[in-house]
């Protein structure tokens, strides 16, 4: 007889999610003076994939936490940014991230950041797997 308990099995998996199909290219976190607690993060994600990739988060070592954002124009022509649960990167397609778009933030920064330091950023989606990618940090 052979049983598989369904919650050890979804965590395993989880933990063996692996690596999202993605490249990042120009990734830049905005640098921001030392009083600025948040900053956005810039760049264009490629999916190697056939599939969709739905992210669902970010985070870095740098910050008590990330969110994924859109921005979009409202009724009176302003442009707002909100946050989103989720953004896709479309198979074998690109999600461009701009401050006029879809893009990362950082929330509560621990420390100040650096104008030319690379920082390490974790994207992740619904099913567990990961990205890890490089950004440098940038005046904008
Ligand atoms: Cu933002």
């Amino acid at each position: 007889m052979t049983t598989t308990p369904a919650a050890g099995k979804a965590s395993a998996a989880s933990a063996r999610a692996g690596t999202l199909p993605l490249k990042a290219e120009n990734a830049t976190v905005v640098a921001v003076p030392p009083m600025i607690k948040e900053t956005s993060v810039f760049g264009t994600l490629t999916n190697t994939g056939k599939t969709p990739v739905v992210l669902s988060g970010v985070s870095a070592s740098v910050a008590d936490h990330g969110m994924l954002m859109v921005t979009r124009k409202a009724s009176g022509g302003m442009q707002g940014m909100s946050v989103a649960r989720t953004l896709t990167v479309p198979a074998g397609g690109r999600l461009v991230l701009s401050d006029t778009g879809d893009h990362l933030m950082l929330m509560k920064l621990k420390r100040p950041l650096r104008v030319g330091e690379t920082l390490t950023l974790i994207l992740s989606a619904m099913d567990g797997r990961t990205f890890t990618f490089q950004a440098a940090v940038r005046k904008p």
